[in-house]
């Protein structure tokens, strides 16, 4: 067992926790742009973007952290992150609603692209619980993203921030909560 499938069976140990950024930095390594969730793990199925795969431990990483309740509602509405710094974001659903009813994650779009047109296009087309509403079709809009948690659970993606600064749009992509969930992660 390398030194790095340890660090990841010891993360998939940790009980209602979802670590997506280790498995797809694998990904990265073995293949180059397709989308095998082979590697992934088990209960994430997510598709790593660009960011997503660039993301490494460089000592430096800078961890963000965010809630969400069964009000639909985020505790925050805006990140801040340095140009192609590491991040480690971690999404808390501090709700009792099961993911089915009361879902939440975190999606960072493009520069530019809005959080309404995004959520309508990823419902449309082929958005569901297992692929976090960020379908292929519209997934090329996203810097990164977390699986969707139900309440009590907590889920995890590491990426790399942009190397352009600017505000990148933030938001939750469970159908109807763009409204209430929403934000601003901004690059400087
Ligand atoms: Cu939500």
């Amino acid at each position: 067992m390398t030194k790095h499938s340890i660090l990841m069976a010891g993360a998939l140990m940790v009980a209602g926790v979802v670590l997506v950024g280790c498995g797809q930095a694998e990904d990265a390594k073995t293949n180059s742009g397709t989308t095998s969730t082979a590697k992934q793990p088990a209960a994430s199925g997510l598709v790593a973007t660009q960011a997503m795969k660039d993301f490494k431990d460089d000592g430096k990483v800078l961890e963000l952290s965010i809630e969400g309740n069964d009000l639909m509602q985020f505790n925050k509405d805006s990140f801040k992150a340095q140009p192609g710094q590491m991040v480690r974001l971690t999404l808390k659903h501090v709700g009792k609603l099961p993911a089915q009813n009361m879902g939440h994650n975190v999606v960072i779009l493009n520069k530019g692209q809005d959080p309404f047109e995004f959520s309508a296009d990823a419902n449309e087309k082929g958005g569901n619980i297992a692929n976090a509403y960020v379908p292929d079709a519209v997934r090329s809009r996203v810097i990164a993203y977390t699986s969707i948690v139900g309440g009590g659970q907590t889920t995890v993606v590491e990426f790399q921030a942009p190397n352009e600064a600017g505000d990148y749009p933030f938001m939750c992509s469970f159908p109807g909560h763009v409204g209430m969930m929403k934000g601003i992660f901004t690059v400087q």
